[in-house]
């Protein structure tokens, strides 16, 4: 860097002071803190993302959002060039970046990444996507991330305005494979894939016996305003959304896919004329979907059809269509066509849904918590499908394997156009395109579910029947400090403070099928304690055990759930 870069970065910078006495780390997803705090740590997110795009000479993107948190939080996250979170070797920076104090400090911490990471910045460009979700302090914190990346030298950063996070994802993928990336060519893309999917539904019978309704809460967030305009691009499918921010709600207050997850209530807007109908509810940014049904009785909890659910309706789909075309392939030829097909999981998966996926023949697989581990995870099968429980998740399809099915494709489309096996190669091809593969995305989620259950003329009781729930609770301490939780085996044992796990494993042992186990949230300030167990009072009482041992060994003295 040159004495005029330097100099134009010293000033920017002390423009743009870290507040006193916080410390921030980019956690499960990005930054997140109330909105009032992060006007710094935004602005060095933008230099991050500018250097970013220099080192490995592709677009970036940069998105402010906070989720499925309250309204007054915001955050802020990089998108790396393959469309997936930022690489984890860089996060420790990210944390350094974000505590340095002085513009010197800053300064010194750069030019000495700079050089670590030989980042080159002649002749090459740098260009940084932005997006933002529908929240109130986004447009200024867009304003500090725009400075942040023009106190670089050469970036250049492009606003996109109001996107779902996973509209952004799709978007620096699709550029950087030099395919259209707007926003259109996006619900072009999703809505054409849904239609194919829909027209290779074997026969009319079939299509006719799902009801071709659903209602979606949209969180008072941008997932809602979003899924207004694909509606419109939408045949075979009615949407009616409910909750999109015009109505004057806010934003993931009593609605929302993590309230209605967490809760197992409905969502503000549903109610007694709703029981029986399918519904749905996206979080805050659109990358999170989890289904449910509105129960007869008004005092009593929906059911819900979560993440873990959602994976398995798709496992089942696609394994259903490997199945079709691999049969013939074997009878055929001599082409190993054989997919591997895996799953991804969290310790929050539900027991039965790993005892399920297992049963299908499955390879399961656990990660700690965010989409970044399960991605990851996911990408080393030829189709990796994964799902938090909370409805965080997509399919990937490995490039090498969607190139042979494209091949093959092609050669079924000689020889026998319009079998059954052309049919499900041309499925198994619409899913790749459908299904967002740079990240979760509740939009792209909910048409693929709505296109599985035409297919299968299947209701969402029907679906929800594939196996049964273990009863389960998941409940959020304050703590002083939740980083004195530390865990290791995905997150199922708490590995400090000692004698924490003994303290948990000694309570769950009480109850019959008990599993429970405490981790430090990464994008909201407490310890969450997850309990499973054969009946839902021994759940909830089993969650409420351990919260205390939370609060005994680390909190201000008294449960606060
Ligand atoms: C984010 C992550 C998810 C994670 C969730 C909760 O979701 O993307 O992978 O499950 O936070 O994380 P934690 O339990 O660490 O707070 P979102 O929808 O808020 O972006």
């Amino acid at each position: 860097m040159n004495e005029e870069q330097r100099s134009h970065l010293l000033h920017s910078s002390s423009l743009f002071s870290p507040p006193e006495g916080v410390k921030l780390s980019y956690g499960t997803a990005g930054f997140r803190a109330d909105a009032s705090i992060l006007r710094s740590t935004v602005y060095r997110v933008g230099i991050l993302a500018a250097l970013r795009s220099f080192k490995t000479q592709s677009v970036v993107g940069l998105m402010i959002t906070a989720s499925h948190n309250k309204v007054s939080d915001n955050g802020v996250k990089i998108v790396d060039p393959g469309g997936g979170m930022l690489s984890q070797e860089w996060e420790p920076f990210a944390d350094q970046l974000a505590i340095a104090q002085t513009p010197e400090a800053l300064l010194s911490l750069i030019t000495e990444f700079v050089e670590k990471e030989k980042i080159p910045f002649d002749g090459v460009l740098s260009l940084v996507l932005l997006g933002r979700d529908t929240r109130p302090s986004g447009a200024s914190l867009l304003e500090a991330a725009v400075e942040g990346i023009n106190s670089i030298f050469g970036a250049i950063a492009l606003d996109l305005g109001i996107l779902t996070t996973p509209q952004l994802h799709w978007m620096v993928r699709a550029r950087n494979k030099g395919m259209p990336a707007t926003e259109l060519a996006y619900f072009e893309q999703i809505s054409s894939s849904f239609r194919c999917l829909v027209d290779l539904i074997p026969n009319e019978t079939e299509r006719n016996k799902t009801d071709n309704t659903v209602v979606v809460d949209g969180a008072d967030g941008v997932g809602g305003e979003k899924l207004e305009v694909l509606k419109s691009m939408l045949t075979g499918l009615v949407i009616e959304v409910r909750n999109t921010g015009k109505g004057g709600g806010l934003l993931n207050d009593g609605v929302g896919a993590d309230y209605v997850q967490k809760e197992k209530v409905a969502p503000r807007g549903f109610g007694s004329n709703d029981v029986g109908i399918r519904c749905a509810s996206l979080d805050g940014d659109a990358d999170r979907l989890v289904y449910f049904t509105v129960p007869t009785n008004s005092s009593s909890k929906i059911d819900l059809v979560d993440g873990d659910k959602i994976l398995s309706l798709f496992a089942v789909f696609i394994k259903e269509q490997l199945s079709i075309l691999t049969k013939e392939v074997k009878e055929n030829t001599n082409n190993n066509s054989q997919a591997r097909l895996g799953v991804v999981q969290t310790a929050y998966a539900n027991g039965s849904s790993t005892d399920y996926l297992k049963q299908l023949g499955l390879e399961v697989i656990f990660t700690p918590t965010g989409v970044k581990h399960l991605h990851e995870k996911a990408a080393q099968f030829d189709i990796g499908i994964y799902f938090e429980a909370n409805g965080h998740g997509t399919i990937l399809f490995s490039e090498s394997w969607l190139s042979w099915l494209e091949a093959r494709n092609n050669e079924l489309s000689l020889v026998s156009e319009g079998s059954e096996q052309q049919k499900a190669a041309l499925r198994l091809l619409s899913v790749s395109n459908l299904i967002n593969q740079a990240v979760g995305d509740a939009l792209s989620c909910l048409l693929l579910v709505e296109a599985i259950l035409q297919h299968k003329g299947w209701s969402i009781q029907k679906w929800n029947e594939l196996y049964q729930d273990l009863p389960s609770r998941q409940l959020k301490v304050k703590v002083v400090d939740r980083t004195a939780v530390t865990t290791t085996n995905a997150e199922t044992i708490a590995v400090s403070p000692p004698g924490i796990q003994e303290a948990i494993d000694a309570e769950t042992a009480k109850y019959p099928k008990g599993r429970c186990f405490i981790r430090p949230s990464g994008t909201e300030d407490v310890i969450r304690v997850y309990a499973e167990a054969s009946t839902q009072e021994a759940a909830d009482s089993l969650a409420d055990s351990v919260a205390k041992i939370v609060d005994r060994f680390l909190g201000f003295g008294s449960s606060n759930q």
